[in-house]
């Protein structure tokens, strides 16, 4: 096909057709299939693509979950789903957001005003997340290995997991800003910040003096102290927010706006034909927050850079309309911004955004490529020869392209930039690379997230799991291998090199995460690696018990009707796997506890009875014998 057919097919279908077939949904159908490379000899995959039965995979892929609220971890290439770790959810198998170690992470970043209205309900802390982002930190460019940060859309949170051990360690509420979405980690030097955008648009003090008057909202970027978790600053911007990434030299962050508009309605969130992406410049900003040039608000220091203010902090830069997905390459070049209503991808020249500060440059001079891809270009992943792999939302295709090529179109040669495309199944959002969102990006695999499975599964009622596919990128064409169903609803993954993650096999007893359960047993006098007793504390009552496979610490113990009852259980067995559990019936409380791990709950024994706790993962032979009585005497007895 040469640049001018190409061109003029893509043009007559959206001069009439793009923003209704947007809006129809799903309904535009998929065009074309394989391309042809024009290469008459491609060079061949040399992946392998099996993983047979006990071998191991070559990638850790970390995976969003969207309104499930939890991380998730697979292995690739084989798309083996190989743990769930509970982040902004509540989990029946490990007692997330039950057990008091949870608790504290899921309450203590917690805004005061929140605290005040979950209590109202009873609760303390939010029961759902909307996980889109999950992002590694990164030393020089690369992943380190050290922790995975991502967002929650629904409740404007941000939390970090600690890889030695998979685990939530901190969760932050991010004050002023409305419903985080785009999120990305600082590249360079190091992690350092973590960028996040809020979607929605909010008065400022949002206590209710202003309601329907949007004109007064705004949107917020927030930059967050990745070692602290602590807002560092935040800065008011025109426009909404969308997603977000960062260059490689730590210089500056990119976000897109598909609401410039501000508008509160379908109708004037589209009505404009340009959008734009805003450039925030990371040194500036400091250097105003240094120099006091921000008002102080719930606790942030926030600046000032909307647009018309002409402000130091950030620049605007016009992209077609609507623009979704930001992905810097891995050479450190260029962010491509992937417009979403339009069939383009917007390419910016790093190089070229230091003279948008400094001389006031024309904010598009910094665009050095926009090729027409294809309908609804929503994310952009990278290989290591110079190659973007665009997702395609509305042709249900994945397009490779080269990007040299497209910035020389964009200077008016005749080249073709697209390189091949081929069909996925259905509706791809997000794709990602191996290593490519990072310096290191190796050109292996790509997978594809598709929000649609429709036919390529058994059907299981209404409700459908989303289908992810793996493509392996090895070779000069891509090639689909593989088919996964993924439960609602990943957004976003990175593939993560093996021996970057190195996570312990059992906990260490040193570990913070159950500090307080330690300090509180030395108060107690309790020794948690070798007693099982009951200390009484007026109405608190504090049960320690030890389990080895296949007994607890403790047959039995006794409380009053009205305690309040502190189980704390340390797993004494050393094995690695031999994880044990700790279920009261009909209390509702389970929790998990792993190896070399100490857990605990807090209660009111206000049931009255004999209510037997067990142990509810399957450890030994014995299992089903690992259980004893909680004896609840009745108050007035
Ligand atoms: S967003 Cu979901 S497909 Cu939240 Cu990164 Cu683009
Ligand atoms: Cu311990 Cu089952």
């Amino acid at each position: 096909m040469t640049e001018e057919t190409h061109n003029l097919s893509r043009r007559s279908l959206l001069g009439g057709t793009a923003k209704t077939a947007v809006f129809a949904g799903v309904a535009a159908s998929a065009v074309g299939g394989l391309m042809a490379t024009g290469s008459t000899k491609a060079a061949e995959s040399t992946n392998k693509v099996e993983v047979k039965p006990g071998e191991l995979d070559e990638y850790y892929g970390f995976w969003s979950s969207g309104q499930t609220g939890e991380l998730r971890i697979l292995g690739v290439p084989s798309m083996r789903e190989l743990i769930r770790v509970p982040v902004f959810n509540r989990c029946s198998a490990t007692g997330w957001g039950a057990t008091n170690e949870s608790l504290k992470v899921l309450t203590e970043g917690l805004l005061p005003e929140t605290k005040e209205f979950l209590a109202k309900r009873g609760l303390k802390t939010y029961q759902n997340g909307d996980l889109h982002h999950p992002h590694m930190s990164y030393t020089e460019g690369t992943y380190d290995g050290r922790y995975l940060f991502m967002n929650d859309k629904a409740n404007t949170r941000i939390a970090r997991v600690r890889c030695d051990v998979m685990r939530c360690d901190k969760i932050l509420e991010i004050p002023n800003a409305s419903d985080i979405h785009g999120m990305r980690p600082q590249k360079y030097p190091r992690t350092g910040y973590i960028f996040a955008n809020g979607e929605h648009e909010a008065p400022l003090v949002n206590d209710g003096t202003i309601l329907d008057d949007p004109k007064e909202y705004v949107n917020i970027f927030t930059a967050v102290d990745g070692d602290k978790m602590e807002v560092a600053w935040q800065v008011i911007v025109s426009g909404n927010l969308d997603n977000t990434n960062t260059d490689y030299k730590g210089n500056y962050a990119f976000s897109t706006s598909y609401n410039s508009e501000m508008g509160v309605n379908l109708a004037e969130m589209t009505a404009n034909e340009t959008d734009h992406v805003v450039i925030f410049d990371i040194k500036a900003i400091e250097a105003g927050v240094a120099a006091g040039d921000y008002q102080e608000l719930n606790g942030a220091k926030v600046l000032d850079g909307r647009k018309g203010k002409n402000s130091k902090y950030t620049r605007y830069v016009p992209i077609p309309n609507s623009p979704h997905g930001v992905n810097a390459s891995p050479d450190g070049k260029y962010i491509m911004i992937n417009g979403k209503l339009s069939p383009t991808v917007s390419i910016i020249d790093v190089d070229k955004v230091e003279p948008l500060f400094k001389d006031n440059a024309d904010p598009r001079s910094c665009v050095v490529g926009e090729p027409e891809l294809g309908l609804g270009p929503l994310h952009t992943a990278f290989d290591n020869r110079g190659h973007a792999y665009t997702t395609l939302f509305l042709d249900s295709q994945m397009v490779k392209w080269d990007i040299e090529k497209a910035i020389r179109a964009y200077k008016g040669e005749k080249v073709d930039p697209i390189v091949q495309k081929i069909d996925v199944a259905y509706q791809p959002g997000h794709n990602s690379t191996s290593m490519g969102e990072t310096k290191d990006a190796d050109g292996k695999w790509l997978v594809s997230m598709n929000k649609f499975s429709k036919d390529r599964y058994l059907n299981v009622g209404p409700l459908k799991p989303e289908n992810e596919q793996l493509i392996d990128i090895s070779g000069d064409e891509m090639k689909l291998v593989h088919d996964s169903p993924t439960f609602a609803e990943p957004h976003d993954s990175i593939l993560v090199r093996a021996d970057i993650v190195n996570p312990l096999a059992v906990w260490k007893r040193d570990d913070p995460f159950f500090a307080d359960a330690v300090a509180q047993a030395k108060a107690d006098g309790v020794d948690l690696e070798a007693d099982s007793t009951v200390i009484r504390d007026g109405n608190k009552v504090r049960v320690y018990m030890t389990s080895v496979a296949p007994a607890f610490g403790l047959e039995s113990f006794e409380v009053t009707e009205g305690d309040e009852v502190t189980v704390y259980v340390t797993n004494l067995d050393d094995v690695e796997d031999l994880t044990h559990g700790f279920t009261i019936s009909n209390y509702g409380i389970a929790m998990e506890v792993a190896p070399q791990a100490t857990a605990s709950v807090t209660f009111t024994a206000d049931r009255p009875g004999v209510h037997w706790f067990y142990c509810q993962w399957f450890c030994h032979a014995l299992h089903m014998e690992m259980r004893g009585r909680m004896l609840v005497k009745p108050k007035s007895a």
